[in-house]
């Protein structure tokens, strides 16, 4: 490792949905709750699947397999079509809690994110914690399960956030590096895949401790830069950076209640607290964006959301307002969990002339 320059210290966090889009759609459906379930698209259509719950998981049900292919390993697979406008709109919601803790986040996916927590000081600044209550504020706002990897590096965590798969979390201390890497599969690092695997296995490599002992110049002459990268993770060395999308499209905020709610009157003082936190929040970005729309976002207590939405350039609390009594207009008299504003960001004109000229 004497060629290589010292990590930086970093606490980071992978943050994995469990089956999500299942997850997703058995919490919106009771039904689907105790069976096996798949979304994708139909048997007849060639249609192949995005992913299943755990429960169909044990018939040998995959991600990517062919639908015909899964109803013949489990004959009573229910598979349903995918709803990806709640799978962006949950998605965001988890990214808010995630920023609860810090505003590092990278996104890998619509369900995974790193998240770098070193300098967030929630729990004395224990990540193990953090990502257990992110686990769990997940679980009691959204009603879906997580799993997460703590490690000093990405990769480490992501592979991490697998071991306890569903609802757990696994964590790697600084010290537990070292021998962390040297029992690692190798086919669990990120990047190898099947055929890679097989030139490993070719060479008696399975775990880091036997890329370690080939050494750094082999691995380099046999696999050029990826042999490096691989030479590099095997020793336990990672040094990306968590890396935060700098374009945000909207900016949101919103409450959970303890309790559901009914009346307007009461919505309205969620709306007024809400407001000076979107303020807030917005200020930094109104840099280089403007205004484009406003937004209210009401979540019911069956965990149905609706948003109103009005094509405005200012903030003006009397917009949410009118927003506000639209979206409980939806469903009458119906409990509320959650209300949220938000507004949707564009870049400003004279700021993309630049971009452009750039
Ligand atoms: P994954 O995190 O790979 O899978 P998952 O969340 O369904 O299950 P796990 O508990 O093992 O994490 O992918 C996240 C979502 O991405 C998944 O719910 C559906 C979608 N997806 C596809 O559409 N096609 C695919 O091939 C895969 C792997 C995922
Ligand atoms: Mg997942």
């Amino acid at each position: 490792m004497t060629e290589s320059i010292p990590l930086p210290f970093r606490k980071i966090i992978h943050v994995d949905m469990d089956c999500f889009y299942a997850a997703v759609e058995m919490r919106d459906n009771p039904e689907l709750r105790n069976v096996p379930v798949a979304i994708g698209g139909q048997s007849d259509r060639r249609g192949v699947l995005s992913t299943c719950n755990y429960q169909a998981r044990k018939y040998g049900v995959r991600s990517a397999m062919p639908t015909a292919h899964a109803l013949k390993l489990c004959p009573s697979l229910v598979v349903v079509p995918g709803r990806m406008a709640v799978y962006k709109e949950t998605s965001a919601q988890i990214h808010q809690i995630f920023r609860r803790y810090t505003e590092l986040i990278e996104p890998l996916s619509l369900d995974e994110a790193y998240l770098d927590v070193t300098d967030a000081h929630q729990f004395q600044g224990s990540a193990t914690l953090m990502a257990q209550a992110i686990r769990r504020e997940i679980h009691e706002e959204l009603g879906l399960t997580a799993s997460a990897g703590v490690a000093p590096m990405k990769f480490i965590a992501k592979i991490a956030s697998d071991l306890n798969k569903p609802n757990g979390q696994f964590v790697v201390r600084p010290d537990e590096v070292a021998s962390f890497v040297e029992r690692l599969a190798l086919h669990k690092i990120p990047g190898v895949g099947k055929v890679t695997m097989q030139k490993l296995n070719a060479l008696g490599l399975r775990c880091g401790a036997d890329v370690q002992q080939l050494g750094r110049e082999r691995m380099v002459e046999l696999f050029g830069k990826f042999g490096l990268s691989l030479w590099e993770r095997a020793n336990g060395y990672d040094p990306r950076p968590v890396v935060v999308q700098r374009d945000p499209k909207s900016v949101g905020v919103e409450r959970t209640l303890s309790q559901d709610i009914f009346q307007l009157t009461e919505c309205r003082q969620v709306v007024t607290q809400l407001y000076p936190e979107l303020e807030r929040r917005l200020a930094p970005k109104l840099a280089d964006k403007e205004i484009s729309k406003l937004g209210v976002k009401i979540k019911f207590n069956d965990f149905r959301l609706t948003s109103v939405e009005h094509h405005h350039s200012q903030l003006d609390e009397a917009i949410f307002d009118r927003l506000l009594q639209q979206a409980m207009q939806r469903q009458p008299g119906k409990g509320i969990r959650l209300v949220g504003l938000y507004v949707g960001l564009r870049t400003r004109p004279e700021i993309q002339q630049l971009l452009l000229e750039v």
